[in-house]
């Protein structure tokens, strides 16, 4: 996708331009046929080595990797960087919000079938009271591994894959609107399903699955069902994050959510483990929202349920 600076997006004063940077490799060159394999394994140290690195980030930028703060754009250079790296072809979209600049990345691996587009995203940027690592550093960096292991595999699926950081949601979906927003119908339509992951590693963790979509719903569920357990609808994001502008767009939207501040239930304990009668994070949208602030198991498997998805939606 190439939205260049045109005299209508200048017009557009009261948002901003879309000013675009895109870089792209011959490293991701496709074949001509597609690629078969099974979904690799996501190793949750590599997710985590990513999330040190957000945290290092905050640390070095007042705390934060809030929109329109200099943490969130070198959380942004950080991510395109891998993403380069690898062969991906990256476009960075510019945008203003509350007066101050904000940034999606968007990146396409080359190759697939561009009229079937399967999409996974997450929001990149933090709240200002902490460095966001469960919010959202743990869907940022779950998906950027998952983008590496696919570059890593030389898979190259019959489905066009794109993925997606997003900047200002903790202002509104600030980032994942203005993207939606600027798409045509053609190129919205070409959206086959958006996958959104906005807080997966959770320290009293649950197992939620977006129910928007039937069959996106249902390939979450087979995989925990291979693991042996019960997820649960998720209820309380209706239009909470991301996936909320492609639904309202009538894009198909799924994803997977490990809980903020509600309380986790005795019932809900006794199938997932953790503790009753306390939040899901209790350190949601606080400056204690650090790598200590997270759950291994549940940000290993919540990687792995993404690279599943990806893998057998795209196929
Ligand atoms: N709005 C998100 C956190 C959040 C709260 N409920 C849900 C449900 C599904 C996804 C995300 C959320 C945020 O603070 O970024
Ligand atoms: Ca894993
Ligand atoms: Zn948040
Ligand atoms: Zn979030």
């Amino acid at each position: 996708m190439n939205l260049s600076v045109s005299a209508r997006a200048a017009a557009a004063a009261a948002v901003a331009c879309a000013t675009l940077l895109t870089t792209g490799s011959i490293a991701g060159a496709a074949p001509t046929h597609p690629t078969v394999t099974a979904a690799p394994d996501i190793p949750v140290v590599n997710v985590k080595a990513h999330l040190a690195q957000l945290q290092s980030i905050a640390t070095a930028n007042g705390g934060n990797r809030a929109h329109g703060r200099a943490g969130y754009k070198a959380s942004l250079d950080y991510v395109k960087a891998k993403l380069d790296a690898a062969g991906f072809t990256t476009t960075i979209q510019q945008f203003s919000s509350s007066g101050r600049t904000g940034y999606n990345l968007i990146a396409d691996w080359p190759g697939g079938d561009t009229g079937h587009v399967v999409m996974t995203g997450a929001h990149l940027d933090s709240v200002t009271a902490g460095p966001g690592i469960n919010d959202n550093g743990s869907g940022s960096a779950a998906i950027l591994e998952t983008a590496l292991a696919v570059a890593r595999a030389g898979h190259h699926p019959a489905k066009h894959l794109r993925f997606a950081w997003w900047g200002a949601e903790e202002l509104g979906m600030v980032g994942s609107r203005y993207y939606v927003g600027r798409l045509t119908s053609t190129e919205r339509s070409r959206i086959s399903a958006y996958l959104n992951f906005d807080m997966i590693g959770s320290p009293n963790p649950g197992y939620f699955v977006y129910d928007d979509d039937p069959a996106l719903e249902k390939t979450f569920k087979d995989y925990y069902a291979g693991l042996g357990i019960a997820t649960e609808p998720e209820t309380e994001g209706d239009g909470r994050s991301d996936h909320a502008p492609f639904k309202n767009a009538g894009v198909p939207v799924g994803g997977l959510f490990s809980g903020a501040d509600y309380v986790k239930t005795a019932a809900q304990a006794a199938k997932w483990g953790g503790s009753a009668g306390q939040a899901f994070d209790r350190c949601y949208h606080s400056s204690c929202d650090t790598t200590a602030n997270l759950n291994d198991t549940a940000l290993d498997r919540n990687s792995d349920a993404i690279a599943y998805a990806v893998w057998t939606l795209s196929a």
